[in-house]
């Protein structure tokens, strides 16, 4: 028999609901009235959880979710989520029926995908966004000339229903906007040469969002300060409002033992001993996510920091503690325990990556836990276990 956790494992993510609702509050203050939130939930909502994160967002200000590809947004369906959704990838042109069927709009840009698209509906009615691709060199129609023979299709066809056209910046988050500055008056032309202009025009992500006007659209795709995690390092230092981060990482010592001179620890033996030493074993390896390149990273162990010592193997990971800890002693890997803190984006850096790809990165083995008001709300685990 289960016990109160739907899951048998003492390592968790924990997400806090309340910050995500502060930060979009916070960000929904500084934009115009008739901009829309939609909120980027894709990946699992970075990782923190989609359904919780999608319903979090929708009761604090936004009005619609996005999403990377139709699976993510049929799960939310799945879920009761009835809030418009976008699919911001490329779908399969055979798939357009199953998501007209579930109200969700697809991103397009090719002539060909519309006019097959076309043969798979029928009779259903497909909501489209158009893509334009002003710099980011991903998916999108590069040229006005493009972007008409895309909007002329969906317009003579009444199995298209046309509602909206976005782009997507590659350099909102970078102190130079010069790239920014080009691509915006890019999307400028682009949706001025448009013969009827889409109930929804869309180009700001997070940092765009922050930094620059959004007056002359009415929406944006809100990510990353969602989670209360600053674009990148340099626009931490302009950032309107403190942001506050949801996500963090726990769990609890399983065995503790002292070590003596000479003694090694893990795969490859790569590490000695050189006195008698406290080393504790934590649940927690490369296959959650916590993966090998953070050797020698510091976590926070019964209020005391603990570099961990050793390959970290599959499933487990050991630290070096400053003396010894009972068993069960909570370990924070990411977030505050006591008066230390470690913060997603010291681990992006240890990493030499970035704070999107660290939330992310953890794995669907690790069950996510979600508080809100210092009450745990609901608790989901990823595929192991049925909700
Ligand atoms: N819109 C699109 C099309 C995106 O791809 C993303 C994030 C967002 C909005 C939200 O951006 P934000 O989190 O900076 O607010 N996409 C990605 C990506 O593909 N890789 O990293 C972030």
């Amino acid at each position: 028999m289960r016990g109160s956790d739907p899951f048998y494992r003492d390592t968790w993510v924990e997400v806090q609901l309340d910050a995500i609702e502060e930060n979009i509050k916070n960000v929904r203050k500084r934009l115009p009235k008739q901009t829309a939130i939609i909120a980027v939930v894709k990946a699992n909502a970075y990782g923190h959880g989609a359904y919780e994160v999608a319903k979090t967002a929708l009761a604090s200000g936004a009005s619609g979710l996005a999403v990377a590809f139709l699976d993510e947004a049929l799960a939310l369906r799945n879920d009761g989520i009835r809030a418009p959704i976008l699919v911001l990838g490329a779908a399969r042109p055979q798939d357009a029926p199953i998501a007209a069927e579930n109200a969700v709009s697809l991103t397009v840009f090719q002539t060909d995908w519309l006019t097959e698209a076309r043969q798979h509906l029928g009779g259903q009615k497909l909501s489209v966004h158009i893509k334009c691709d002003t710099g980011m060199g991903r998916i999108g129609v590069r040229s006005t000339e493009e972007l008409k023979a895309v909007e002329k299709l969906i317009e003579s066809e009444t199995c298209f229903s046309f509602d909206g056209i976005f782009t997507h910046f590659a350099t909102a988050d970078e102190i130079d906007t010069a790239l920014y500055e080009k691509q915006y008056s890019r999307f400028r032309e682009m949706v001025e040469s448009l013969g009827t202009r889409p109930p929804f025009v869309h180009c700001a992500n997070s940092a765009a969002a922050l930094r620059f006007d959004q007056t002359p659209f009415n929406a944006v795709r809100l990510g990353i300060v969602m989670y209360g995690l600053a674009p990148s390092p340099e626009m931490k230092a302009i950032l309107p409002f403190p942001l506050k981060e949801a996500f963090s990482l726990h769990t609890k010592v399983t065995h503790v033992k002292q070590i003596h001179t000479g003694d090694t620890v893990s795969y490859g033996a790569t590490y000695t001993a050189d006195q008698d030493e406290w080393i504790a074993t934590l649940p927690i390896g490369y296959a959650d996510g916590w993966i090998r390149k953070l050797q020698g990273q510091e976590v926070i162990v019964g209020g005391e920091k603990a570099p961990i010592v050793g390959r970290i193997c599959m499933d487990q990971c050991m630290v070096k503690l400053p003396h010894a800890v009972p068993v069960g002693t909570e370990a924070v890997l990411i977030g505050r325990q006591g008066e230390y803190l470690v913060s997603v984006d010291e681990i992006a850096e240890k990493l030499e990556t970035i704070n999107y790809e660290v939330t992310c990165s953890i794995s669907a083995r690790v069950p996510r836990i979600f508080m809100q008001k210092g009450q745990k709300v609901t608790k989901v685990l990823n595929f192991l276990l049925a909700k």
